[in-house]
């Protein structure tokens, strides 16, 4: 590896940055790419991307206590040495001119600096205080997919074990929580079974509510190169905006929002009614459910589907029935190899889960699981969602290795192991609840880490006094953030690579990420706070550890028994990830569940094996139809959806301080339909209010931009600090009542040229 970038890496790096900026995706493998204007350094040290789900491995070149370079890691099977822009820019969210340096308690409205002895009595006063006068279930916890497993395994433990309540959740709520009910639901088991491997094996991919050339550009390429060097690759992309992952479709279906469960509904009819189904594997694997556990036979599966008929759906759906028909068709074509993935645009939605079961129909409707280039695969958004809080149990209803608060038999088994009588069997609050109870007064202290509600919550006006009125704690690396200033105490957080830990990719891929700086001034990593914290409240039994390898090494006790078993630290350090199951240090990393030859819980003899469930059978569900919580009316007759691009990341506070970033798109905007501006006067660049019942924003028009909303719909990314641009004072907090993951992506709006 060499130490020095020459000019030639120098210019290339240029050129990567350039072409990716424009197509979200590197255009070569292998590539040595780093920041222009640092080009030396004295080491390089082993991480993962600070950013998205993708889980890209890169090398951060270290001069002194400085990183002066960022690129991909060549050994990392994730990438290859690939990064997108903000991964190669990574080097400059380190030394803003934001960082929190030191601990900083509100008096009188004024934040002033204190010590950390001093912000931690203060939180300790506080928590004990309110837990003495309202009990354990008045404090909560409000975690993130950002953090490193160890400090959410910990954190949920001192919760649970500790203070005695289940009021610990986190971001991916409002992100996975549907796609974890839907696995859960559909398998017994969360998580994808399949990994990004099997992009290089599918010939069909069917990608819906995923926007993947801005969202996981990485992943994005590698899917660009199967495409590249396999003219057979067919890729259908449905959703209701064009965007920069329509470039490579071969079919694009711009259905209306929400009425995507009719769409896969006419799928599935069209798989039946053709005769492309997978019997044998209907009658070996599967059974039929509606509601939560009404057993159905396949004939009323098929009588419930009669309603779904192409030709019934096509207008409402707004997709003529012979692509609904042609799309089927190849999703279920017998010699190919088909993979779906999606994203937001499933999840983030008031039925999420249902949306999710229906995918997976379509997979065990045809056999088209479970077999290299055969999965439904959900991407993960935050680069540790799933190793950070679905693994590690940080969100109110689950426990360490995907177990569940519900089940008393799991509750049982970790508080034998952690060392106390029983564990709190009332659930805890999930986000919106948690949210809600700071603006109603139940909840007295809220610690925020690694997130930042008060920009990310939809219906801002309703939930930020919550924050304003209740004793607020935030673990942040910059202030202020629009959460951050509604704090009590903010605490000063070491960043990325200024600690040690674990994340957990979308493909079960756990990776380890080195220290490679210290934190500058007074900045701790999270974990040490969180240990000082349980010492301070009187929990130093359950917290017999200083270092992330301590924590990880009591995590790994937790997983024997379970289908989860985790990598060793040694192994994760000396290693580029481990898609788990890993028994023990010997097996081999796993590539697909649940089947027979690669699961090591698949016994030979039992080939597919969904072990998740009791009886060994994936659930195929009968799903209808259901709109949207709001859907457009006379008042209100346009769709509002809200979502990424690629240059930044959700609440901005890394990204718009990395100037390249920022200057590639200062501020956000409106994506209107061409033919809906004209209709209203509107011209591109134009000031333009967008109105719900909730609220205004005021954002520039943008028409024929990089995303072409379809007719009757605007998009707004969310990304923006400015108050009158942040899109979620817009939204409605509606949200799924499985997964309790709000409805981001539909609410009905109106517009004006702004006065
Ligand atoms: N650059 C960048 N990348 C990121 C992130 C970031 O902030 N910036 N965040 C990461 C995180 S945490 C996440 S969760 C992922 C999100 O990744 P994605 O989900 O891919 O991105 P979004 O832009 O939120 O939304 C995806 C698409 O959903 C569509 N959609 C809207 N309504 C509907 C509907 O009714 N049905 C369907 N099927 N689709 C609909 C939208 O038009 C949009 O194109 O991105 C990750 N990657
Ligand atoms: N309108 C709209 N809203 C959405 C969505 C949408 O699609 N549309 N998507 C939702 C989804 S999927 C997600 S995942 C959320 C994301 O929403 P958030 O999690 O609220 O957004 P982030 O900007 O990722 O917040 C992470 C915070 O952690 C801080 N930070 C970074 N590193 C560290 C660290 O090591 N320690 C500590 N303590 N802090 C650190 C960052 O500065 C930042 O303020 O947004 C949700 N909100
Ligand atoms: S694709 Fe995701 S993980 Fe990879 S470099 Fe870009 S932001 Fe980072
Ligand atoms: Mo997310």
């Amino acid at each position: 590896m060499s130490l020095k970038f020459s000019r030639r890496d120098f210019l290339k790096s240029i050129a990567v940055a350039a072409a990716m900026l424009t197509a979200g995706c590197s255009p070569k493998r292998d590539t040595q790419q780093g920041p222009v204007d640092q080009v030396e350094a004295e080491k390089w040290v082993k991480g993962v991307c600070r950013y998205c789900g993708t889980g890209c491995g890169v090398l951060a070149g270290v001069k002194g206590n400085k990183i002066v370079a960022v690129k991909g890691d060549p050994d990392c099977p994730v990438n290859r040495g690939r990064l997108c822009v903000k991964g190669i820019l990574l080097a400059k969210i380190i030394d803003t001119p934001d960082r929190v340096l030191k601990p900083l308690i509100k008096k009188d409205g004024q934040f002033v600096e204190a010590t950390w002895d001093e912000a931690l009595d203060l939180i300790v006063a506080k928590f004990k205080e309110a837990i003495e006068q309202y009990g354990p279930d008045s404090v909560g916890f409000y975690g993130s997919g950002q953090t490193l497993a160890e400090e959410t395994y910990t954190m949920q433990k001192i919760m649970r074990a500790g203070i005695g309540t289940n009021n610990i959740d986190g971001n991916p709520r409002t992100c996975m929580a549907s796609a974890v009910a839907g696995y859960i639901t559909t398998f017994g088991e969360d998580e994808p079974m399949g990994t990004y491997a099997d992009i290089e094996a599918a010939d069909t991919f069917f990608l819906i509510g995923s926007n993947m050339a801005e969202a996981h550009p990485v992943l994005f390429s590698r899917l660009v190169d199967r495409k590249n060097s396999n003219p057979n690759v067919k890729i259908i992309v449905a959703d209701p905006r064009k965007t920069r992952t329509c470039d490579i479709a071969d079919y694009h279906l711009p259905f209306v929002p929400s009425r995507d469960l009719a769409l896969m509904n006419a799928m599935a009819y069209t798989i039946i009614e053709e005769g492309r189904t997978d019997e044998k594997f209907i009658a070996e694997h599967t059974e039929f459910v509606k509601g939560a556990d009404e057993k159905l036979t396949y004939d009323q599966f098929k009588a419930f589907l009669q309603d779904y008929a192409p030709e019934k759906v096509a207008d409402s759906c707004g997709i003529p029935a012979a692509t609904i028909r042609e799309v089927a068709r190849l999703f279920s074509q017998g010699d190919r190899n088909t993979m779906s993935m999606w994203c937001m645009g499933l999840n983030q939605r008031t039925r999420g889960v249902w949306v999710n079961n229906l995918v997976h129909n379509l997979h065990l409707l045809t056999g088209k699981i479970c077999r290299p280039g055969n999965t439904p695969f959900s991407l993960t958004g935050q680069p540790s969602a799933c190793g950070s809080v679905r693994e590690t149990g940080g969100l109110s209803h689950l426990l360490p290795a995907h177990r569940m608060v519900a089940n008393e038999k799991h509750r049982q088994e970790l508080a034998q192991l952690w060392g106390v009588e029983s564990l709190p069997a009332k659930p805890g609050y999930h986000t919106l609840e948690m949210f809600k109870a700071a603006v109603t007064g139940d909840l007295k202290c809220l610690w925020v880490m690694t997130t930042n509600p008060g920009q990310s919550l939809p219906n801002l006006n309703y939930y930020r006094p919550g924050m304003e009125k209740t004793f607020l704690v935030v673990s942040e690396a910059y202030h202020p953030t629009r959460t951050s200033e509604l704090a009590d105490v903010v605490l000063p957080s070491a960043l990325w690579m200024e600690k040690e830990g674990v994340y957990g990719n979308g493909e079960r891929r756990t990776q380890h990420i080195a220290q490679a700086i210290k934190p500058p001034g007074e900045a701790k990593p999270d974990l040490w706070a969180i240990i000082e914290f349980a010492k301070r409240m009187g929990y130093e039994k359950l917290v017999p550890f200083n270092t992330p390898e301590e924590v990880w090494a009591e995590y790994q006790e937790c997983q024997k028994g379970t289908a989860m078993m985790l990598a060793s630290y040694k192994r994760l350090r000396e290693g580029h990830g481990f898609t788990w199951p890993v028994p023990d240090d010997n097996s081999p990393e796993t590539y697909i569940r649940y089947a027979e030859g690669y699961d090591p819980y698949v016994k030979p003899g039992e080939g597919i094996k969904f072990y998740g469930k009791p009886s060994g059978r994936a659930i195929i569900y009968a799903r209808p139809q259901q709109d949207a919580q709001e859907m457009p009316d006379t008042e209100y007759p346009f769709f509002l959806t809200t979502g990424r691009i690629l240059e930044h990341w959700h609440t901005g506070t890394m990204t718009f301080n990395v100037k390249e970033l920022k200057n590639a798109v200062p501020e956000m905007y409106v994506e209107i339909h061409p033919d809906d501006a004209a209709r209203l006067g509107i011209a591109d660049g134009d000031l333009v209010d967008v109105t719900s019942r909730r609220a205004t924003c005021k954002l520039k028009a943008k028409i024929n931009g990089r995303g072409q909303p379809r007719q009757g719909l605007v998009y707004v990314p969310f990304h923006d600090q400015v108050l009158e641009r942040m899109i979620n004072f817009v939204l409605l907090d509606a949200f799924d009542p499985g997964s309790k993951q709000p409805e981001y992506k539909i609410c009905a709006v109106k517009l004006a040229k702004s006065a």
